[in-house]
């Protein structure tokens, strides 16, 4: 898949839209208003889970930039939430977002990486 580039608008047809729309499915988690929580296809840690703002959003350069202050609080929150529900603030976890090219984002449409289930090791590989 082709890495997203960030500067481009939202395209509603990528694959966390469909999930969003309920056209794919998806391991959920955990939902709210603001947010929705699935595990990732390709796990990279014993947890690993993605959670989406339910707007429209690229990036989080994209979030930060246009949602709300509300949606904003909500989807942090939701992001502390899963993580807590997890059981992953005591042995400690890892929150990622990936935007554009650089950092190998492939899904335009902006979703933070909980995780964790394991000593996770150097944040940025050498
Ligand atoms: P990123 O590189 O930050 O854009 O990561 C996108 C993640 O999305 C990647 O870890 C794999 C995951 N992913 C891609 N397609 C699907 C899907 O259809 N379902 C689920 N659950 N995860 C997906």
């Amino acid at each position: 898949m082709n890495a997203v580039d960030p500067t481009q608008p939202y395209d509603d047809q990528n694959i966390f839209a469909k999930i969003l729309r309920g056209e794919l499915p998806c391991e959920k988690v955990y939902e709210d208003e603001w947010a929705l929580a699935f595990h990732d296809i390709g796990p990279q840690a014993p947890i690993h889970i993605l959670v989406i703002p339910k707007g429209p959003y690229v990036s989080l350069d994209d979030f930060t930039a246009k949602a709300s202050d509300e949606e904003i609080a909500g989807f942090c929150r939701a992001v502390g939430r899963v993580a807590r529900d997890q059981g992953l603030v005591e042995p400690g976890n890892r929150s990622i977002a990936n935007t554009g090219p650089d950092a190998g984002q492939i899904v335009a449409h902006f979703h933070v990486h909980i995780c964790g289930g394991r000593p996770l090791g150097r944040m940025i590989p050498e």
